[in-house]
């Protein structure tokens, strides 16, 4: 197949799960065709059979507002024409399905082969911005005319319909996220001379609620000395920061900013803290557990397909910070408790989450949408 793929090429999960799937499919034998903005961050290495084509915007003061959506459908365009591409798999719906449906029609409007439209919804696109109001006719029109559409979880799959009122018509698969769970693993054996750890990772926007992992993190703290690692970057972070100075706690909390080697973090902690408004699935948690760490995650989203209560982690209710800190301490002060938890968090891992099987059934799913 000649697949051309489309993402916001970030940190976020939904860069990273594309870029997987991206690179998968290549080694498979496909051509891929990445159409985005910048040059997603794995590609850091030579792959046969991957394709980079950057959308390019004027900088003009009138088209301050708009023109990605359609640089991108001219670039969606040309791509699709001249490496006679079979499928645009979109991730994220604003505005990528609607950039990918308009190259469609203006292909179809030519008398030219339009590729085929699948878009796979991440979180916000649906439960924030493309619920809102100002965004909600486009990004339901741009769902309904996808051939096909994906979620990672059941809960994101269910708020699409009740969200975006999308009639049952519109069928959703869905494809749960994954993890290398080669390079996302525990290390042979824990330093226990260091203090416990704490981790967090994430781009620091206000639904992420990394002021309360802080805040989780002080209460442990004054029960069982230990550390917090905060991974990642974002709006948040120097309001984080103020507070860390203000609770006197800058020489146990260390900031790391953007990490390329995530994993090699995620190895040296204990318990992952992930207290959020919301998650369609939360990767970062799933990175987590791969890696034998347990996580402590709000109660919400798509959260409790991930993690299972009381066996991988506890999930508690959204911004019950004592429940949070209760559960650390309870998991640091047992070791033996840890340790299974630790064991249960690689065994999810290994036995939900896989990259292969999950990269088989987007395969199975496009063949199924090209018929
Ligand atoms: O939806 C977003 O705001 C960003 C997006 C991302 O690019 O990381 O996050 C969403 O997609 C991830 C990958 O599928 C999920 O793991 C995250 O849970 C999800 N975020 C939210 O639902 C808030």
């Amino acid at each position: 197949m000649r697949i051309g793929i489309t993402c916001y090429a970030t940190f976020g999960g939904s860069g990273i799960i594309a870029t997987e799937i991206g690179l998968e499919l290549a080694r498979r034998g496909h051509q891929v065709h990445f159409i985005c903005a910048e040059v997603p961050w794995r590609f850091d290495h030579f792959v046969e059979n991957i394709f980079f084509h950057e959308v390019e915007w004027r900088d003009y003061p009138l088209l301050e507002h708009s023109s990605y959506a359609l640089a991108l459908a001219s670039k969606m365009v040309e791509v699709a024409r001249y490496q006679q591409l079979d499928l645009f798999h979109v991730h994220y719906a604003i505005p990528h399905a609607t950039s990918a449906h308009l190259a469609r029609e203006i292909l179809i409007a030519g008398n030219e082969a339009a590729p085929k439209l699948i878009t796979t919804l991440h979180g916000t696109d649906i439960t924030l911005v493309g619920s809102d109001h100002s965004l909600l006719p486009i990004t339901r029109f741009s769902i309904e005319r996808s051939q096909g559409v994906t979620t990672p979880s059941e809960y994101l799959r269910f708020a699409t319909y009740e969200k975006l009122g999308l009639p049952p018509a519109v069928p959703i698969e869905v494809i749960p996220n994954f993890v290398d769970t080669d390079s996302y693993a525990p290390l042979p054996e824990r330093d226990r001379r260091r203090l416990k750890r704490i981790l967090h990772n994430s781009n620091f926007r206000p639904l992420k609620r990394a002021d309360d992992v802080l805040r989780v993190f002080s209460q442990v703290n004054e029960k069982i000395p230990c550390e917090l690692v905060f991974i990642g970057d974002g709006p948040e972070r120097s309001r984080v920061e103020k507070m860390v100075h203000e609770l006197g706690l800058a020489a146990e909390v260390r900031f790391l900013g953007k990490q390329h080697n995530v994993a090699d973090v995620l190895k040296q902690g204990d318990v992952f803290v992930l207290p959020s408004v919301t998650e369609s699935f939360g990767l970062a948690a799933l990175e987590a557990l791969s890696c034998g760490v347990p996580v402590v995650a709000s109660d919400v989203g798509g959260l409790p397909e991930v993690i299972q209560n009381g066996e991988c982690g506890f999930l508690t209710p959204l911004g019950d910070l004592a429940a949070m800190s209760d559960a650390i301490v309870r998991m640091f002060s047992d070791e033996d408790l840890h340790a299974r938890m630790s064991i249960a968090a690689r065994k999810t891992a290994l036995e939900h989450f896989q990259r292969k099987p999950m990269i088989d059934r987007y395969e199975a799913y496009y063949r199924k949408v090209l018929g």
